[in-house]
């Protein structure tokens, strides 16, 4: 008898590790299903892109980033987004615990067993055919793995489709937080609004910290702006030399604009394919005349995504080889 309880024990204390007994699983979950597939698990934190708000210029335009919605998370956030506490218990509240200061959304710290528990973006209005949307946040998370938040999106008033699901385990820089980028849907003909939601669940067997949202923007990365350097005693060609920028969208390709004089009326007079590998792009001018001065501009261009900024305006000229 002894013998077969200690058996007994095992079992349970492996199934409460694992997290894997069919009674504890979440039920009755408006979401998607918690239990069976979900399209990306605890994604990678993506350090390098960042955003230049924080709690004290939160509307401020970025010469890196079009803003949909942003939030630096602060003392003004409720009215930023909605909550709801479906099953009592803890809910997404402004917390203390931040990246920026003063505040960040928590979930949780510490979360009891049956949460179920959202938190929603107001609408941000893509423009149409935006492509390469992404939502972006700080992140702090620590969840047993039969709990879980769902990053989800909804698109014009659609259904909340998943982004990601953060379950079992913490992020990699817990109790500090990570940043986490993700891909959103492009944007349709039409103007559309984007939401995104964090929707958290818990069983009923075992609790933990929870999650926390701070720094949050649904965005796109703007293109990168290139210098240009024309050739000034150049052999029988003019050329323009593009060298990429560094920091930024990659381009498709480069327009190239000229005019006869430095603050002339720019007329575009080609376009050449960025290159990808190289660290720099010459385009020769097929209209250019020999010993004529031209002064030039140059910009990224791709689809979906608005003109980049113009480089540097600088001339060049070039002469006729014996
Ligand atoms: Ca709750
Ligand atoms: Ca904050
Ligand atoms: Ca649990």
């Amino acid at each position: 008898m002894l013998r077969f309880i200690t058996i007994a024990l095992a079992v349970a204390a492996v199934l409460t590790i694992f997290g894997c007994g069919s009674a504890t699983q979440n039920t009755g979950l408006a979401g998607p299903d918690y239990t069976g597939d979900h399209a990306l698990i605890n994604p990678a934190p993506t350090p390098g892109e960042d955003f230049g708000f924080d709690d004290n210029n939160d509307k401020t335009v970025s010469g890196l980033y079009n803003y949909y919605f942003e939030d630096a998370v602060n003392q003004h956030s409720t009215g930023r987004w909605d909550v709801t506490n479906d099953s009592g218990k803890k809910s997404w509240t402004l917390s203390n615990v931040f990246y920026t200061d003063p505040k960040a959304w928590q979930m949780g710290g510490n979360y009891w067993n049956f949460e179920h528990d959202t938190l929603t973006s107001h609408p941000g209005l893509v423009p149409a055919g935006r492509r390469g949307v992404k939502v972006g946040f700080h992140g702090r998370w620590s969840i047993d793995p039969g709990d879980g938040c769902s990053v989800q999106v909804s698109i014009a008033g659609g259904p909340f489709t998943e982004v990601a699901f953060f379950t079992g385990g913490q992020n990699p820089s817990f109790p500090g937080w990570d940043r986490y980028t993700l891909a959103l849907p492009d944007c349709g003909p039409q103007d559309q609004q984007y939401r995104v939601r964090f929707e958290f669940s818990s069983d009923g067997n075992g609790t933990n910290v929870g999650f926390g949202v701070d720094r949050f923007a649904i965005y796109q990365t703007k293109l990168t702006v290139p210098t240009i350097d024309p050739s000034k005693e150049n052999e029988g060609a003019l050329t323009v030399t593009i060298n990429h920028g560094f920091v930024g969208e990659r381009p498709d390709s480069y327009d190239i604009y000229r005019s006869d004089i430095s603050d002339g009326q720019y007329v575009k007079v080609g376009n050449t394919e960025y290159p990808g590998t190289m660290f720099f792009q010459n385009w020769d001018d097929p209209t250019a005349q020999a010993f004529t001065e031209y002064w030039y501009k140059v910009c990224s261009v791709k689809q979906g995504w608005d003109d980049g900024e113009f480089s540097n305006i600088d001339f060049g000229t070039y002469w006729i080889a014996d």
